[in-house]
Order: structure tokens, then sequence, then C-alpha cells
């Protein structure tokens, strides 16, 4: 019988090529599979350790500027109904008209650097501003439009402006982009009331967002995040969203995207990496979960009145306390949140913002280690005198963060049982770390925190499991 000799050498290239093509495409995969997220080969976990950064910052500032800044929420001396940011439609502008708004849009005076130092002083850790909003106007230089910041007194580059200041004072910064344009004449669906006869093109719609978007991150290269809104229109579909995720993501390799890039705001509980719905966090609006969004990164927007921009009559601002309480419910649920200002069209942000976010602030300068770095409460109920977010490992033990909020009559906190033992407990203010007496009843903890010494919006206490 022929006694058949392999070739070593033809046995290595053939094992080469074998190799080759089974390897090959799972190494461009992992080279930053743009779709799902970057796999690690050895573990094929999700490798999302981009997003470690926003996890820590919990705390952000919204800015929605843009002609509604300048209608105010009005339109012809008539209030309109709802958010100013809709004027458009709320108040069926005629498009020819609305654009004349440009002449009241001065950012006179804007000054990006107090912008960020009072994002700074409330203890704000990312800025997102809104570049261009349903209305379809530019807030920076834009080579794909003449609707945009050069055709307005305004004789700056607002987002490159920010974007330098962020950078100068080491804030991270992001921007908002409506994917929704209503002035766009390729955008469809339209207003029924706008007649223009021009036949719209829906991909050269999508080619001008791309090149609009890619050109933001030109001239703002420290845009950690893109955040998209107004995905809710037939005409964009899920396809669309996944695709530009990709695009973004091949561009910038660190970007955050959030879920309104697909069409995830509905479907929270989809937002995964692995053909769930595109997008990096979660954006449920104007609301907190009531028990959070388990497994997924998210961020609750909120307004500090009941509009998002400017709205002269809206003087419904919500109590500082509030402010506070819904951004430690946020932390204690595992979120973020993106609390919102919008500045007039001369660039003032309207009393009492900036004196409650100084508050908010003062606050964080306290007890910032509660909040910034921290996870969701690893109690399953709500408790029912506060909140409770967990610290990082250190030293062996966990801190949890006990916001107490209704201070007991009693002076006795009551926390349930945990299975870890509490090794220890003392107030966060107390420089000397003054041990709290601490009881075990039942199925609870029972720290001794005393008498009610100061009035905060929260006090904190730490118990060291
Ligand atoms: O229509 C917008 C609105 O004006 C505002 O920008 C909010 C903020 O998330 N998003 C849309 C409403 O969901």
């Amino acid at each position: 019988m022929q006694q058949r000799i392999f070739n070593p050498k033809l046995l290595s290239l053939l094992l080469a090529l074998v190799l080759t093509n089974l390897l090959l495409p799972s190494l461009f995969l992992t080279a930053g599979d743009s779709t799902t997220g970057r796999h690690s080969v050895e573990s094929n976990k999700v490798d999302d350790s981009r997003m470690d950064w926003w996890r820590d910052a919990r705390f952000g500032m919204f800015i929605h500027w843009g002609l509604y800044s300048a209608s105010g929420g009005e339109w012809k001396g008539k209030q309109i109904k709802g958010i100013s940011s809709w004027t458009m439609k709320e108040a069926k502008t005629p498009l020819k008209e609305y654009i004349n708004l440009r002449k009241k849009f001065t950012a006179s005076k804007f000054n990006a650097d107090e912008y960020v130092k009072l994002a700074q002083d409330a203890g704000m850790k990312y800025i997102i501003l809104v570049s261009k909003h349903h209305e379809g106007f530019c807030l920076w230089k834009s080579k794909y439009t003449d609707y945009d910041i050069e055709s307005s007194p305004c004789n700056g580059d607002l987002v490159k402006e920010l974007a330098e200041a962020c950078k100068r004072h080491g804030m991270r910064f992001g921007v908002y982009y409506s994917i929704l344009d209503w002035h766009h004449p390729d955008y469809t669906p339209r207003f029924p009331w706008d007649r223009r006869t021009h036949k719209p093109d829906f991909d050269k719609y999508i080619s001008y967002m791309k090149k609009q978007l890619r050109e933001l991150l030109e001239i703002a290269p420290n845009i950690d995040i893109l955040w998209f809104d107004g995905e809710w229109d037939k005409s964009w579909t899920r396809k669309h969203g996944q695709d530009l995720y990709a695009y973004l993501r091949s561009l910038k390799p660190s970007i955050l995207i959030n879920n309104r890039v697909d069409k995830g705001r509905q479907g929270m509980e989809g937002l995964t990496r692995e053909g769930g719905y595109a997008g990096d966090f979660g954006t449920p609006e104007q609301q907190i979960p009531p028990a959070g969004l388990p497994g997924v990164d998210w961020e609750t927007c909120m307004t500090m009145n009941n509009t998002w921009g400017y709205k002269r009559q809206d003087s419904s601002w919500k109590p500082t306390n509030v402010l506070m309480h819904q951004l430690i419910d946020c932390a204690s649920k595992g979120g973020n949140y993106l609390l919102n200002i919008g500045p007039a069209a001369d660039g003032t942000i309207p009393p009492p913002c900036p004196q409650q976010l100084r508050q908010v602030g003062r606050w964080l300068s306290k007890n910032g280690e509660a909040i910034y770095g921290t996870s969701a409460s690893p109690f399953s109920k709500q408790l029912d005198w506060g909140r409770c977010t967990t610290g990082k490992l250190q030293d062996g033990l966990t801190p949890l963060y006990l916001h107490v909020i209704k201070w007991p009559a009693s002076g006795k906190l009551a926390i349930p049982a945990l299975s870890n033992v509490v090794r220890g407990a003392y107030l966060l203010a107390d420089k000397n770390k003054t041990e709290l007496e601490v009881k075990s009843q039942g199925k609870l903890s029972v720290i001794n925190i005393g008498e009610k010494s100061v009035k905060e919006y929260a006090s904190v206490v730490v118990c060291l499991i």
C-alpha cells in the first residue's frame, strides 16, 4: 500500500491557512465590533471600560439652548402650550417666520468658562450641550448648512467654545443632536402645514447627519458623549440607528452613545450590546425608574422647572431639596442624573438656577464620596427614611452610604440585616469618624445616630460591612 508521506512544509502551510481563516475575522471583530461593543477574545465579555468614568460621574449638566430660547416659550405675544423647544410645532410657526428668530440669538452674555465653573460649583462631572435640536439650527459653524450660528449675531462657535472651556477645566463634554429635523429640506415627515415643494430625500438627510456628526467630533475632539434624541419618527428605523451607532463607534471607539440613536427609549430592558438596542445607556426622561434599571447603565434627564428650553413664564422651579433627593435617588438605583438648564438667547441662565445648583454643589462638596463612584443600594426594598448607595471595596470593607432624609425621631436608624456583619458606622460629616453604636435586632441592624444635629438635605451615615 503506497505510504502517503505528508510534506511537513505543505502541512504547516495548510495549518496556517486554516488558522488564518478561522482566527482573522474574530481578531477584526475584537478590534472593535462597532455594533456590539468591543469583545475581548479571552473572556468574550463585552469590554465597556469606556463607561467607567461615566458611571463614576453620576451627575451632569444638560443645556438646552437654541432659537426656541429667543422665543422664550411665546409666539406673537402669546405663551405656547407645553415645552418651549417645541415652539415650531406648538405654534405651527411658518418656517420663514421661525428662522427670523436667529436675529435675536445673540449669546452676548455667554461666557463658556463661567458655564463650566457653574457646573463644577454644582458638583457636576460632565456637560451635554444641545448642538442641534428638532428646529435644525446648529450652534456651531457647520460646513453643511447656513442655518447655523454664523447666521446669527453671535460671532462665536458655541460648541467649540464650550468644548474648549471644558477641556481647560477638566470637565467631560458631550453634545445632544436631534435626529428629527423640522427645518432640513430632506427630512421627512414634515408638518402638515409645511408647504415646501422640494421632494425630500431621507438618505441625503442621513448623509447630512453623518457629515455633521463627524464635523462635531473634529471641531471638538474632546466630545465624549453623543446624546441623540428625536428618534421616534417612522422614517428613522432601528437599522438606521444601529448603522449610525456602528459608524460613530468606528470614528471614535471611546465615545459613549445613548439609546436614542436606536429605538431603545421605550425598551430599556432591551438595552444590551449583544443584539439589543444600540446604545450605551438608557434615558428615562423627567422620571426616575422606581426600581432603577438593573443590568443596564441609565441616566435620568430632568428639568429644573417644567421646560427644557428657556420659557419666560415658567417659574415652577423645583425646590433644591427635590433636586438633591432626585440625585440621591438616581445614584441609589445605579443611575446618573442629568439636570437641565435653559439659558435665554443672550446666554443668561435664569435665576434661581445658579443659586440652586451651587446649593447642591455645597452638599456634594461634603458628601460627594456617597455619590461619585458609587453603585446601587444592596437592599431589595426602598428604605423609608432615605436611600443607600454602595461604595467601592477598600481595605477589605465595603462602605454603605445611608442617606438619611427623614431623621428617625428615636435617633435609631434601622437597616435590613445583611449577610455581611456591620463592622462599624459613623457620620460622614464627622471628621473624627466617631463610632456609632450598632445593635442587631432580629432581621434588622439598628444604628444609634442620636439627635438630628445638622439641617441637611440628607445626612450620610457610613456603615462599613
Ligand atoms: O422633544 C425633546 C425635548 O424638547 C427635550 O429635548 C427632551 C430632552 O430629553 N427630549 C425630547 C422629548 O423626549
